[in-house]
């Protein structure tokens, strides 16, 4: 029984990773080879941009597909690319230790240097307030915010590629800085809203990494754990949680032969479950 984590899939965004293989169900199968299940965990298909929506809908029938046929259980969990009132908010594994979310919920500046973010945060700050204080609460907000960038107003004026951003030397900086603060954000939402959790599973920064990092000095460090992102810059890892052999990995996932494959296991990228 092991099941893979990955994020940002972004199934239907056109092009944005260079000499990769295209993302497809064909191309992302040997990842699904040896699992139980599978979380997509947010961001896996642009099916609010009218633009790349009906090839984000058929990439992502695909993939469903493909999964239902090779018997593994697929787990859908929403990003700010593909929230929807069905979907899924998060996911709790190892009797609640590991919390696996997208992370656009994590703080209230969701995506500081898209030019709609001020709307965003307002939107997201009015649910906040509207909402239960829970988990699902705060992501359902978040994903209330996450819509605004997808109405027609605010898409007008949104960066058809990351190369616009790198263009602009103060949106560069706010990503930066972003990141730098990015897993405290993820440990301090995880204390909040998954006190018993000593794990954070999440994606939606596109830096993929490993952190111990606590909230604030003489709270409890947490394990935060990014897989990046399939689309730029294009370094998607995986974690691998195997309950039944108390164990949680990160492993890069690599482009071999125009598919996406896993890393083998690095003890440097190994945690015990509690
Ligand atoms: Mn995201």
């Amino acid at each position: 029984m092991r099941t893979l984590i990955i994020s940002d899939i972004h199934l239907g965004l056109p092009g944005l990773a260079l000499r990769r293989p295209s993302r497809s169900a064909a191309s992302l199968e040997p990842l699904f080879d040896g699992v139980s299940a599978v979380i997509l965990n947010g961001d896996t298909a642009d099916i609010h941009q009218p633009r790349f929506a009906p090839e984000a809908m058929r990439l992502l029938g695909a993939l469903r597909e493909m999964a239902g046929r090779m018997g593994v259980e697929l787990v859908e969990v929403c990003g700010n690319h593909d929230a929807t009132e069905g979907s899924r908010t998060h996911v709790l594994l190892a009797g609640g230790g590991i919390l696996v979310s997208h992370g656009h919920a994590f703080s209230p500046r969701m995506l500081p240097w898209v030019p709609s973010t001020g709307a965003m945060s307002r939107r997201f700050a009015e649910m906040l307030a509207a909402n239960p204080p829970t988990l699902d609460g705060v992501v359902r907000a978040a994903n209330e915010g996450a819509l605004v960038q997808w109405s027609e107003e605010a898409s007008a004026d949104e960066p058809t590629s990351i190369w616009s951003i790198a263009r602009s030397p103060s949106r560069v900086l706010s990503v930066l800085r972003w990141w730098r603060e990015y897993p405290r954000d993820a440990a301090t939402f995880a204390e909040r809203y998954a006190p018993e959790s000593w794990c954070v599973v999440c994606g939606h920064s596109h830096r993929a990494g490993a952190w111990r990092i606590a909230s604030r000095p003489g709270a409890m460090p947490r394990l935060v754990l990014n897989t990046g992102s399939f689309s730029f810059p294009a370094r998607p890892f995986g974690v691998l949680v195997d309950e039944a052999a108390g164990e949680i990995q990160l492993r890069r996932v690599r482009a071999s032969r125009g598919r996406y494959e896993l890393e083998g296991r690095r003890a440097a990228n190994c945690w015990r479950i509690h």
